[in-house]
């Protein structure tokens, strides 16, 4: 069976369907970068409430990028509508067919219909996930103006490639038609998401309509908020256990844990659904959520990814059943990351620690290493570096963290070479191995010195002794035998 609308009413028995009528809801939400997370975690919250009677808005969906179209194309033959399919570590299986998301615009394919809906008074929410790297900063923060697609919407506002120029125009719309402006809401792993789209936003307003940054400032809240829920990529056996168990052909199913959390800074311009009802939580300032979540689960994600493909697996769950790996995984959390980290009213740290380790062993999430590993450069200067910066500052332990650095140096010499058995992806992948590559013959700091990720740290003399004892000692030794030593600390 395949599924769209007209299939809905008959779906296989075991199938939690929508309980509510989908052509009656209000698209009062666009999402920005529609993958497997935004549908396992927003929609999903969303659908939760639908279900309630609780609300009477849906999400429609935007690609932006080119490579959104094999979403948008497999989300528009299903009316929108997919699986999502929560496995349960003791191998439960809870499937359950999402129907929040009630359309889809791609923006290349019809860039008038994508800022006429964003103009609409009905869309008071534009949320976004899209990703660690797309929001366009250096090192120190500021936004890269330099950049190929910047300068393509600074010349083309009404046909744009990012996010900031699409933004840009629909807001000048809304204030020419004396709409109010929507809330932005960023639903990405940077510590205080909100804060930071606005900078990049109103940095790159301020190039093209100064009076209208002022008024977007005045106008559009950007909450801050924490995300959380392991969604790895949708396999082909993802596909085929659909249609072995219910009958179900689906283009584009999304499989995550059972664990899920929000937290989210409740500012927002234009209103917004009861999302506390569906266990969001609203907190003032989001955060040491933010921080804990960032550098316990992401960077310890990182780890597992880096040293996991070194040591030749190929999912989370494989790498933290490696006792070696585990160990150093605690060991990171809890003499690193945890001295960075402040109390939470109601968070027992060691307990959150207990239930990460705990959601990475899902035997059934196969969260793959070749997506962890994806867009490290993008990632690990939020996830890892504030870590290292910290420890560093306040003359505390640090070996563990700069020794993922070292390794991924590691990861990327060994790129492609026949015994390793890996591949990811990397907007700078070619730079990144090639400086990886360059510090094993020539200047072994080569790597560290790629100033568009680790920026200044090289600067740090105590940061450079670490390092270079690292990575020579697992160039000499190989990385297991490394990390034992590192175990023995
Ligand atoms: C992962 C995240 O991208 C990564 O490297 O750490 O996607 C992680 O799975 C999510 O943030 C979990 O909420």
């Amino acid at each position: 069976m395949n599924l769209n609308k007209n299939t809905i009413e008959n779906l296989p028995a075991g199938l939690q369907k929508p309980l509510y009528n989908r052509a009656g809801l209000k698209p009062s939400i666009i999402h920005i970068g529609v993958g497997g997370f935004h549908r396992a975690h927003q929609a999903y919250y969303l659908d939760a409430l639908l279900n309630e009677q609780l609300t009477d808005w849906a999400i429609c969906g935007m690609g932006l990028k080119p490579y959104d179209e094999g979403m948008y194309k497999a989300m528009k033959q299903q009316d929108c509508l997919y699986t999502l399919l929560i496995k349960h570590p003791e191998g439960q299986l809870q499937p359950r067919v999402i129907g929040a998301i009630t359309d889809f615009v791609f923006v290349p394919e019809n860039y008038e219909r994508a800022l006429q809906q964003l103009a609409d008074e009905q869309t008071k929410i534009v949320s976004l996930t899209i990703t660690e790297g797309g929001y366009n900063f250096n090192t120190a923060g500021e936004f890269i103006i330099e950049d190929a697609d910047v300068q393509w919407d600074i010349k083309n506002p009404f046909t744009p490639r990012t996010v900031f120029g699409l933004l840009t125009t629909a807001l000048k719309i809304r204030r020419e038609n004396n709409t109010q402006a929507f809330t932005l809401l960023s639903c990405d792993n940077i510590q205080h998401n909100g804060d930071v789209l606005k900078k990049m936003l109103l940095s790159y307003c301020g190039l093209v309509d100064a009076s209208l940054a002022a008024w977007i400032n005045e106008n559009v809240c950007f909450p801050n908020s924490m995300v959380d829920r392991i969604t790895p990529v949708t396999t082909p056996q993802d596909k085929a256990l659909l249609k072995e168990k219910f009958y179900l052909d689906d283009a584009c199913p999304v499989v995550c844990e059972p664990f899920i959390q929000w937290v989210l800074e409740d500012t927002f311009s234009y209103g917004r659904p009861a999302w506390e009802k569906a266990g969001v939580q609203f907190v003032k300032d989001v955060t040491p959520y933010e921080t804990m979540k960032l550098r316990l689960l992401n960077a310890g994600h990182s780890l597992l990814g880096i040293l996991g493909m070194l040591y030749g697996y190929h999912t989370i769950d494989e790498a933290v059943g490696d006792d070696d790996l585990q160990e150093l995984l605690r060991h990171f959390m809890d003499i690193e990351v945890t001295p960075t980290l402040e109390g939470i009213e109601g968070i027992d740290l060691n307990e959150y620690k207990k239930t990460l380790i705990g959601r990475f062993a899902n035997p059934n999430i196969k969260d793959q290493l070749s997506r962890i590993c994806s867009e490290s450069s993008a990632k690990l200067p939020k996830f890892l570096l504030p870590t290292i910066r910290e420890q560093l500052a306040g003359g505390a332990q640090v070996s563990r963290s700069i020794f993922i650095l070292a390794a991924w140096c590691h990861l990327l010499e060994l790129y492609e070479q026949e015994a390793y058995n890996y591949s990811f992806q990397d907007e700078m992948l070619d730079v990144l191995i090639k400086n990886a590559r360059d510090s094993v013959q020539d200047d072994v700091m080569k790597f560290i010195k790629t100033e568009a990720v680790f920026g200044d740290l090289p600067n740090d003399e105590h940061f450079v002794e670490i390092y270079m004892n690292s990575i020579e000692r697992i160039r000499k030794y190989g990385i297991n035998n490394a990390v034992q030593t590192l175990l023995a600390q």
